[in-house]
């Protein structure tokens, strides 16, 4: 009788943890399906546009193959464990069949698939250094501030270039980034050219990274910085290097000057940024200041905001009115107490900021 009891009890335990396998293969398939979708487009690890990310993503193919083999095997082994037999033991076997659990799934085990992981991961990790070259690659330093970037080509020919929000690079040439935080921690992810780094305040992390043709690309913070984060996009241009060079050369000082001050039309409007904004906003030739991003090229932006509206007539008088609605808690304050057309004003004169 008692027999018959614990027969029936397991039989319904394996009924039991069939519908529950079945349950479970429909989730993983359902959350693939879901995760699949995110797999193209411009930020996707799996469409590599560079040597880093070609790395990378065959160690993401390799990892994704091992723990499927890994989930596999103990699922099967789970299975297995439910099979009723009839075996007796003596306490010294058990003991060595445990041992041979211990030393092959918890010593040998690890110790075979971190050295394969090592194995690629190592070559991969080195090529992402900034190693010395015989020609040294163009370097630029990118800055994480709560919640946009700032971009900075310390080797530009005439003195260095700044920028923000968007980031132009060389393509088909190595590059190393220079990156850093200006306040909390953030993190710089070009999914398409490489791997994530920590831009850390008081600290230079580096990177180097190539972009195989000239392509935009998507990037996007890549640490939890606060209310703006998944606000914090960046817009990514590998360009021919002749381009670069082009763009570079209008973004020297003494162009940007010359585009700020020129034009009576806008007198009113510089006198308005003077009164409202010089205190935060850097335009070359009328102000120095860079709490925010500075607006001395804003006219040639693709975005404004980090990613949150596309550059269009309109859209900086647009963001100026509606900038806390559109990316919540930003750091600039809104402008109520300013007239619309001031801010029209404005954003005509900044939209013709382009170099
Ligand atoms: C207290 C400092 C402060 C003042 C004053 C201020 N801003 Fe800002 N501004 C910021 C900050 C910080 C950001 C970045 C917001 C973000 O994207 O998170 C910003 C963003 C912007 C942007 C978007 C730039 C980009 O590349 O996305 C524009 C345009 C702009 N401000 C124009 C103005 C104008 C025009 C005024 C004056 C009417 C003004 N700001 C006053 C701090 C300020
Ligand atoms: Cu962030």
């Amino acid at each position: 009788m008692r027999e018959r009891n614990s027969a029936t009890s397991i039989a319904s335990i394996q009924r039991l943890s069939c519908r529950w396998v079945n349950r479970m293969v429909c989730l993983l398939w359902a959350v693939m399906v879901i995760g699949l979708a995110g797999c193209t487009g411009d930020t996707s690890i799996l469409d590599p546009a560079g040597p880093a990310a070609r790395d990378v993503r065959l160690i993401w193919w390799v990892m994704l193959g091992f723990a499927t083999i890994v989930l596999i095997g103990v699922t099967v082994l789970w299975l297995y464990a439910f099979k009723p037999r009839n075996v007796e033991r003596t306490p010294a076997q058990e003991r060595r069949i445990a041992r041979r659990w211990i030393i092959g799934g918890g010593i040998m085990l690890p110790v075979a698939s971190i050295t394969a992981l090592l194995l690629f991961g190592v070559p991969a990790g080195q090529r992402m250094l900034t190693l010395p070259m015989s020609e040294p690659p163009e370097v630029i330093e990118v800055i994480g501030h709560q919640w946009w970037w700032e971009v900075r080509y310390p080797g530009a020919e005439g003195g260095e270039v700044v920028t923000a929000n968007q980031l132009v690079m060389p393509a088909g040439e190595p590059v190393d980034f220079h990156v850093s935080g200006a306040d909390v921690i953030h993190a710089f992810w070009v999914p398409r050219l490489g791997g994530k780094i920590d831009m850390l305040p008081g600290r230079v992390n580096k990177i180097r990274l190539e972009a195989d043709e000239p392509a935009v690309f998507g990037a996007q913070c890549a640490e939890l910085c606060g209310v703006g984060h998944a606000h914090m996009r960046l817009h990514v241009e590998a360009v021919p290097r002749s381009e670069f060079e082009a763009w570079l050369t209008a973004r020297q000082a003494t162009s940007l000057r010359e585009l700020a001050l020129s034009d009576d039309a806008y007198d009113g409007a510089r006198d308005a940024f003077m009164t409202h904004c010089a205190s935060c906003h850097q335009v070359a030739g009328i102000s120095q200041r860079g709490v925010g991003p500075t607006l001395s090229d804003v006219g040639g932006r693709a975005m404004l905001g980090a990613g949150v509206i596309a550059m269009e007539e309109g859209a900086v008088s647009h963001w100026l009115q509606h900038h806390q609605t559109l990316k919540p808690g930003n750091r600039m304050p809104a402008h109520n107490g300013i007239e619309t057309d001031t801010l029209d004003a404005l954003g005509a004169w900044l939209e013709a900021l382009t170099p």
